[in-house]
C-alpha cells in the first residue's frame, strides 16, 4: 500500500511541490467552505503568493457542516494534490497553503477562536449561492433561510455565514481588534456588495450599533472567480495515487485554466495573489457579468438541455454537433448583452470557453451543474434576457435555456426516470402532483414562485411567447428534436 501524503518528501520528480517551508508561515486567512473549488482556486493562488513573497497568509479552512474535508486533510498535514487536466496531459501539484482544516460542528471553539484572532486578516467564502441566505430583492436577509432564522433567533450561538461573521465582528470590535476583510468567492453578481448588505441587515436586526461599524469599517472587495472543478470521484483519487505514489484522500481535479479578478480593497493587507496571475482592478462588475453570463449561463443551458438529452458529462454535450451549435449560439447571445470591457476580446473568450467545455479529460457532470437552478438562473439567464429585451435583441437563446430549465424542474427524464432537483426550492418548483403538464401550466406555476423570474420578463409578451414555443416543442417532440430544431 502506498504511504499517505503528509510531507513534500519522497514525491516523484514530475510532481510540483511548494518552494516555501509550510510551517514557516502562520495563518492569516480563515476560509469558510472548504470544498473542491476552494482547494483548486484560492488555495492555489495563495500557494503561489507564499512562494513568491512569503508572509503569514496560510489558510484555516472551515466547513460548516461536513466533517469530511477535515477528516481527509488533517492526517495529511493539510497537504493535497491538485490534478490540473489539460490537452497536454495531467500535472500533479501538491499545495501547502492550508494550515488547518476544521468543521464548525465538531471544532466550534477553534473556529470561533480563529475568527476572532487578530492574526486573521481576511475571511474568504465559497459556500455556494444558496449558503448565504440573501433575499435577492431587498439585498437583506432571507428570514425563511434555515441558518438565518436560527441565527436571528440565537445570535450568540451562530451556525450560518451571516450569523458567524456578524458575531465575530462584534467580538473583535469589543476586544479592540480591527475587523477582517470579507472576501466572497461565489458566483454571485456584485458578490462583495451583496454580502456587505446581508451582514449590515443581519446586524441591524440583532446589534444596530455594529451595523454602522460594518458599514463604515469592513471591506468587502468583489471578485470574479473561475476554474472548472468537477466534483471529485474515485477516479480522481486513483489518478492522484498513481502520479504521486502516495494515497491522497483530499486530492482534487480541475482544468489548467484559472482566473481571479479582484477589487483591490484590503485595508488589512493581503497575500501577493498577483504572483499566481490574479488581476486587481477598480471595478469587477464587467468581468463578473462576462463570466456569469457567458461561462455560467452557457453551463446552465447545456446542463439542463444536455442532461435531458441523455448526456452525462459536459464533454459529451460538446461532442453532440447540434448542442455544440447551441453552445456557440448561447455564448454569442450572452456576449451581446455585455458592456464594453477594455482589453477583452469577447469572441476569443467565447472560443476559449467552448474549448474548455470540450476538455476530454474532465468528467464534469451535467447533473452537477444543474443543481440549485433557482439560485443560478437569475444572474446567469434572466439578467441577460432582461438586457436583451431592453436592447431589442433576439431572446431565443435565453428562452431556450429557460424552457430547458423549466422542463428539468419536472424531475423526470423523457423515459420516465425520476431525479432529485437538488435545489433549495425543490418543493416549490416541482409541479403539483397530478397537474396537467402543459407549457402554459408549467410557466404559470414557476412564474408564481416568489422572487424567481423577474417581473419584467413575466410581463413581456415577446418573452413569454419565446419560452412557450420552446417549452411546447420540448414537451411535444422531446429534448433531442427540440435541440436539433433550435440549432438549425
Ligand atoms: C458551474 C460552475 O456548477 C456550476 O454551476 O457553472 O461551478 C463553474 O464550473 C465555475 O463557475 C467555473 O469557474
Amino acid at each position: 500500500m502506498s504511504p499517505r501524503l503528509s510531507s513534500f518528501e519522497g514525491l516523484p520528480e514530475g510532481v510540483a511541490v511548494p518552494a516555501y517551508r509550510a510551517q514557516a508561515h502562520r495563518p492569516g486567512i480563515v476560509h469558510i467552505g472548504l470544498g473542491a473549488f476552494h482547494k483548486a482556486h484560492q488555495a492555489v493562488y495563495t500557494d503561489d503568493a507564499l512562494t513568491a513573497e512569503g508572509g503569514d497568509w496560510r489558510i484555516i479552512g472551515v466547513s460548516l457542516r461536513s466533517t469530511a474535508p477535515a477528516e481527509e486533510l488533517t492526517p495529511q498535514n493539510c497537504l493535497y494534490t491538485t490534478l490540473e487536466r489539460g490537452a497536454e496531459g495531467t500535472r500533479a501539484r501538491v499545495i501547502g497553503s492550508i494550515a488547518a482544516a476544521l468543521c464548525l460542528q465538531g471544532d466550534r471553539e477553534a473556529v470561533l477562536r480563529a475568527l476572532c484572532d487578530p492574526a486573521t486578516k481576511i475571511v474568504s467564502l465559497t459556500v455556494t449561492e444558496k449558503g448565504y441566505g440573501i433575499d435577492r430583492k431587498s439585498g437583506g436577509v432571507d428570514i425563511g433561510h434555515p441558518a438565518i432564522a436560527a441565527d436571528l433567533a440565537d445570535p450568540a450561538n451562530p451556525q450560518g455565514v451571516a450569523g458567524l461573521l456578524v458575531w465575530a465582528l462584534h467580538q473583535r470590535r469589543a476586544a479592540g481588534v480591527a475587523p477582517f476583510t470579507v472576501l466572497c468567492c461565489d458566483n454571485l453578481p456584485e458578490n462583495g456588495p451583496l454580502v456587505r448588505s446581508l451582514l449590515i441587515d443581519f446586524a441591524r436586526r440583532t446589534d444596530p450599533e455594529l451595523s454602522a461599524h460594518i458599514s463604515a469599517e469592513v471591506a468587502f472587495p468583489a471578485t470574479m472567480v473561475d476554474r472548472i472543478t468537477p466534483a471529485r470521484s474515485d477516479a480522481t483519487l486513483r489518478l492522484a495515487g498513481e502520479l504521486t505514489g502516495h494515497a491522497d484522500a483530499a486530492a482534487v481535479e480541475c482544468e489548467t485554466f484559472r482566473q481571479w479578478v479582484i477589487e483591490d480593497q484590503f485595508p488589512t493587507g493581503r497575500p501577493a495573489w498577483e504572483a499566481g496571475g490574479a488581476l486587481f482592478v477598480q471595478d469587477v462588475r464587467p468581468f463578473e457579468d462576462m463570466k456569469l453570463r457567458m461561462l455560467n449561463g452557457t453551463h446552465s443551458m447545456l446542463a439542463y438541455s444536455g442532461f435531458l438529452a441523455g448526456h452525462k458529462y459536459v464533454r459529451d454535450v460538446l461532442a453532440d454537433p447540434a448542442l455544440a451549435i447551441m453552445v456557440k449560439r448561447h455564448l454569442a447571445a450572452a456576449a451581446a448583452t455585455l458592456g464594453d470591457l477594455p482589453g477583452v476580446d469577447l469572441d476569443a473568450y467565447a472560443e476559449d470557453l467552448a474549448k474548455r467545455f470540450a476538455n476530454p479529460h474532465l468528467a464534469h457532470e451535467t447533473y452537477q451543474i444543474a443543481m440549485d437552478g433557482s439560485e443560478k438562473m437569475p444572474q446567469r439567464i434572466f439578467a441577460p434576457a432582461m438586457e436583451a429585451l431592453r436592447r431589442h435583441q433576439p431572446l431565443d437563446a435565453f428562452a431556450f435555456a429557460t424552457a430547458a430549465w423549466m422542463r428539468y424542474t419536472l424531475g423526470h427524464t423523457e423515459d420516465g426516470k425520476s431525479y432529485g432537483l437538488r435545489d433549495p426550492l425543490e418543493a416549490k418548483l416541482r409541479p403539483e402532483e397530478g397537474s396537467a403538464l402543459s407549457a402554459d401550466r408549467i410557466m404559470e406555476h414557476l412564474g408564481n414562485v416568489p422572487n424567481l423570474i423577474p417581473h419584467d420578463l413575466r410581463e413581456s409578451d415577446e418573452w413569454n411567447h419565446a419560452v412557450r414555443e420552446n417549452l411546447e416543442g420540448i414537451l411535444r417532440d422531446g429534448m433531442p428534436s427540440a435541440i436539433a430544431r433550435a440549432a438549425t
